[in-house]
């Protein structure tokens, strides 16, 4: 097997690659767009054709090469589901299993906390842990709906109980560590080891770090797959209709659907009548672009990429029962908003069905 850890100086981001010479197949883990032409020489001077391009995590301090590599080379992007990236062509769940080379492949382990959709990879004797275990640390757990006691729990439930010798590859390293092992990071990781939860709370809630320098711009653009967003949707529609129904793993449309069960989706009947009849806030979840070219008048814009960071700037919504509307589109971007939105607590949340586009025709 071939085997590579790259390095972004910008963003001190590992990438992986991993390859197998015999079939030519490979993968990446966490590619950053200013490296896509290492990537593409890397895969072009071995014949190497991308199979996935895995993401640990929706980032928050560089842009993902993902949907690049997506058009340059066909490789299927995938990300949490839990992420919100809906242009991924594959929503991972815990348990599932990537399948590449002879006979090679990656399990994936839910290790949410840094995010709510953070994922580690598992790959023969290593552990590809993203943000949520570091060397000697841990991603920070203060914006993109992050929790500390997730964490703890993922940390030490999920990660410390693969065996002692695993190798741990992080997501990022700002003091020029390559790797770890899993029983030097469960004994001395100064943030974690022998702390109880209590213990690890606190440190987290006393880091006082500086907001990464990209995060506005990084987030929405990687739940695009770091492409343009119209450009990542038509994309979607197109792999939507020639999707595999023996896949292992899920669409987004799979996911709006699964989503739908558990949210209240309204029409825009009732949608009128509550914003007649009672307070409520309205948010619109599309892009900036989208609800510059017309909006429900009363709709505060803030979108899905950066709603779970920014809600706490609407100060009626302090009350997490307080009513909320949501709408985006035709509906799918805001079923899973609501749904987000309901993990966040807020007990109050209805989707309008059929979104602007059904608003427009209406009014
Ligand atoms: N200074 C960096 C941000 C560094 C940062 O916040 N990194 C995140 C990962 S996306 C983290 O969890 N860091 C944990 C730590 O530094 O302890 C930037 O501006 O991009
Ligand atoms: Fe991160």
């Amino acid at each position: 097997m071939l085997f590579k850890q790259l390095f972004d100086k910008e963003s001190y981001t590992y990438t992986y690659l991993i390859a197998d010479p015999a079939t030519k197949e490979a993968v990446l883990i966490d590619p950053v767009n200013t490296q896509l032409a290492v990537y593409l020489t890397l895969l072009q001077e071995n014949d190497f054709t991308l199979k996935y391009s895995l993401e640990t995590h929706v980032h928050a301090d560089h842009v993902t090469a993902s949907g690049q590599l997506r058009q340059k080379v066909g490789a299927k992007t995938a990300v949490s589901s839990l992420c919100g990236a809906d242009s991924a062509d594959i929503q991972i769940q815990d348990g599932d299993v990537f399948e590449f080379g002879a006979d090679e492949s990656i399990k994936v382990i839910a290790t949410p906390g840094h995010t709510p959709g953070s994922t580690s990879f598992l790959w023969r004797d290593r552990v590809f842990t993203g943000d949520t275990l570091l060397i000697n640390g841990c991603g920070r757990t203060d914006f993109q709906g992050g929790s500390a006691e997730a964490q703890y729990d993922s940390i030490t439930q999920r990660l410390f109980t693969l065996s002692d010798d695993t190798i741990v590859y992080p997501g990022h390293d700002y003091k020029g560590r390559w790797i770890s092992n899993i029983a030097q990071e469960r004994t001395s990781n100064t943030r974690i080891a022998g702390k109880t939860k209590k213990e690890f709370l606190d440190i987290m809630a006393d880091l006082n770090l500086p907001k990464p320098k990209l995060l506005d711009m990084a987030v929405p653009a990687n739940l695009y797959c770091g492409i343009d967003e119209e450009l990542a949707n038509q994309d979607a529609e197109q792999r939507l209709e020639g999707s595999d129904p023996k896949r292992q793993t899920s669409t987004m449309e799979d996911l709006v659907n699964q989503v739908k069960q558990n949210i209240t989706e309204i029409d825009l009947q009732k949608a009128k009548d509550i914003m007649t009849n009672s307070s409520v806030t309205i948010i619109d979840v599309r892009e900036e672009s989208e609800f510059n070219a017309g909006h429900i008048d009363q709709a505060v814009l803030l979108p899905r990429g950066v709603l779970e960071f920014k809600i706490n700037s609407i100060a009626e919504l302090a009350d997490k029962s307080a009513a909320i509307i949501v709408y985006c589109a035709t509906g799918k971007r805001s079923a899973l908003s609501a749904n987000t939105l309901q993990n966040m607590g807020y007990t109050n949340v209805l989707s309008i069905a059929g979104g602007y586009e059904a608003w427009k025709q209406q009014v």
